[in-house]
């Protein structure tokens, strides 16, 4: 049975996720461990999958923002560490316990919470990362006495291990690195207070992607690699820099539903901004914004039809677009790429990025559950999602 109905998918490339490990790999100290970001389900790519391909060529850990993503990763089977980046509640510790997921803390009012409550409960004590806050202004503490009565906390209580401690980067992909380097320092200073105070550090990291390609020097123990693992680079100007080559993994594809030549002009779509001239071919895609696809691409944006670029005319509808075929000769049921290669051409998720005003990193994480995910390796198809649906459709090979 075809595992999905609507001829509309993401194709994401396990060699690339496992390629761009390897390359962080090689860029790195080897002392430098290395936690695959896979929150937002993966940044769209699918968190399990990504997950466990990440940890398979060579990340030590994972990490997600919140505690139901972590869910979601220990009921597919990973066992490996997870960490929750972001605030948790403190109600929520039990589960955590109880899945040994590893949890970030900035607070002494909320590690007194949780651990009466992992107390009272009898449950096996957690792992918590301390938060510093050294200008990203998110979470985090921010002075050295602020740190002290966390440590402090965390080291009376007898349900919570003082397991890491982390701060992050608001300007790490950016050519003027004043900013990255006073957070830098800050956390030095931080960290180094500790140490005067006699306290045994644990593990110690800093580092996302930008950070990590350009400071791998500030490696620590480990970094938090996120956009990189899925082949994009944090800003265009890391990309220009060039410190690493990376290989982007997710494609977008569908196929054409309609096809029709316009004999005399006709309008198309919402508004009926868009006039198709007699001659002009017409195909409807089965894919709108209520799937991620952004309606900032009506009129603007371009797909690809046999290697060639054919632009998107009308408005972006919820369920459908319409393109126009430069060649003239599309059927339906023909491939179009949305996203990713055909032929020469590309059209990156960096160029999507730059016609809708916004960064990489939001366009992948816009494909949502509407949309089945096909994972391939050595070019074959090993397994497909369908977040819709809930189901695992196909599971072929899964392990090298
Ligand atoms: C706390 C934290 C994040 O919110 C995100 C990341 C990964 O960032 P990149 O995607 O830029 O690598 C790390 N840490």
């Amino acid at each position: 049975m075809k595992p999905f109905c609507r001829d509309t998918w993401v194709e994401v490339d396990l060699d690339a996720i496992r390629a761009n490990v390897e390359t962080f790999r090689r860029h790195l100290p080897e002392s430098t461990g290395i936690i695959a970001v896979v929150k937002a389900d993966g940044y769209g790519h699918g968190a399990v999958r990504v997950g466990e391909e990440a940890l398979a060529s060579g990340a030590d850990s994972l990490a997600v923002a919140m505690l139901d993503e972590a869910i979601v990763l220990r009921e597919a089977g990973v066992q490996a560490p997870i960490l929750v980046l972001g605030f948790t509640p403190a109600r929520s510790v039990e589960i955590a316990s109880r899945l040994k997921v590893q949890l970030t803390a900035y607070n002494s009012e909320w590690i007194t919470q949780a651990n009466a409550l992992l107390e009272q409960a009898n449950l096996e004590s957690i792992g918590l990362h301390i938060k510093v806050d050294t200008g990203m202004g998110r979470l985090g503490v921010r002075t050295q006495e602020e740190l002290m009565q966390v440590v402090t906390a965390v080291e009376q209580s007898s349900k919570l291990d003082w397991s890491g401690i982390f701060t992050h980067f608001a300007c790490a992909d950016e050519p003027d690195t004043t900013h990255v380097r006073r957070q830098h320092e800050t956390f030095q200073t931080l960290l180094q207070s500790l140490r005067d105070a006699g306290k045994k550090l644990p593990m110690i990291h800093c580092c996302n992607t930008a950070a990590a390609i350009a400071f791998p020097e500030w490696g620590y123990d480990s970094i938090r690699l996120g956009i990189g693992l899925y082949g994009l680079y944090p800003s265009p100007y890391m990309k220009e820099r060039k410190d690493v080559s990376l290989v982007p993994a997710l494609s977008l594809k569908t196929r054409i539903a309609h096809v029709k030549t316009a004999t005399q002009p006709m309008t198309i779509s919402y508004g009926a901004t868009y006039c198709a001239q007699p001659g002009e071919q017409v195909a409807t895609l089965p894919i709108g914004y209520a799937d991620g696809f952004s309606r900032l691409l009506s009129n603007s944006g371009e797909v690809l039809y046999n290697g060639s670029r054919s632009p998107i005319i009308g408005k972006v509808c919820m369920d459908q677009i319409m393109v126009r075929l430069e060649q003239g000769t599309g059927q339906p049921g023909d491939e179009i790429v949305l996203y990713g290669k055909s032929g020469d051409e590309e059209i990156s998720l960096d160029e999507v990025a730059a016609r809708i005003g916004t960064i990489n990193y939001e366009v992948p994480c816009m494909l949502n559950y509407r949309i089945p995910r096909v994972y391939f390796r050595n070019q074959e198809e090993v397994d497909v999602f369908h977040p819709l649906t809930m189901k695992q459709v196909a599971q072929k090979t899964v392990n090298n």
